[in-house]
């Protein structure tokens, strides 16, 4: 096998569609050959993160055990796709800096907050708004948009990814080749 590994990370918004972009990115990655694994917020907060809460010191640990982890798929030589919150810049700077230059890609889903709560596909939002979820990010919580990410991608459709995950996943997967 003959590849080299690197860390994808797309941050953004509870229903910005960065889990979509993850599977996007891996089917398009797999069509070309290349071996990638993916690490999403949601999932991994059901296992390895099971102890973890939405509080800020918790976010930040999970954001770093899943940078820890991505490190270790990228030394052996695998695309690691990370889609979580990832809410704060401190947090990922310090997963960038785990990596060597150039083998960290920040992928910022630039989706208005009005847009995801509008899509709603899990009534989190809804629920937040409600009062029943305490601390939601975009609600209640704070999100820091990257500043010097590697790419943004403005997904302001109503529904899903649709034709902008093809063409997104088509340049990232050549950043990461
Ligand atoms: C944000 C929450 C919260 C709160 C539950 N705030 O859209 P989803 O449902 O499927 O994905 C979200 C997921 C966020 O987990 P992350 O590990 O990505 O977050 S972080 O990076 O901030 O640690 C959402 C759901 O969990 N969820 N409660 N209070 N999202």
């Amino acid at each position: 096998i003959k590849q080299k590994g690197c860390v994808i990370w797309i941050t953004g918004l509870s229903g910005s569609g960065k889990s979509s972009l993850a599977c996007a990115l891996s089917r398009a990655l797999h069509n070309r050959g290349k071996l990638s694994y993916i690490l999403d917020g949601d999932n991994v907060r059901h296992g390895l993160n099971s102890d973890l809460s939405f509080e800020a010191e918790d976010r930040a640990e999970n954001i770093r055990r899943v940078g820890e982890v991505a490190k270790l798929f990228a030394d052996a030589g695998i695309i690691c796709i990370a889609s979580l919150i990832s809410p704060y810049r401190r947090e990922r700077a310090a997963c960038r800096a785990l990596l060597p230059e150039g083998d960290f890609i920040e992928v910022f889903m630039d989706v208005p907050l009005h847009v995801c709560e509008a899509r709603d596909p899990k009534g989190l939002y809804k629920r937040a708004r409600a009062g029943k979820i305490k601390g939601f990010t975009g609600v209640d919580d704070p999100y820091e948009p990257p500043l010097d990410c590697e790419i943004v991608i403005q997904n302001n459709r109503d529904k899903g990814l649709s034709s902008s995950s093809s063409s997104s996943s088509s340049s990232l997967c050549e950043m990461a080749e």
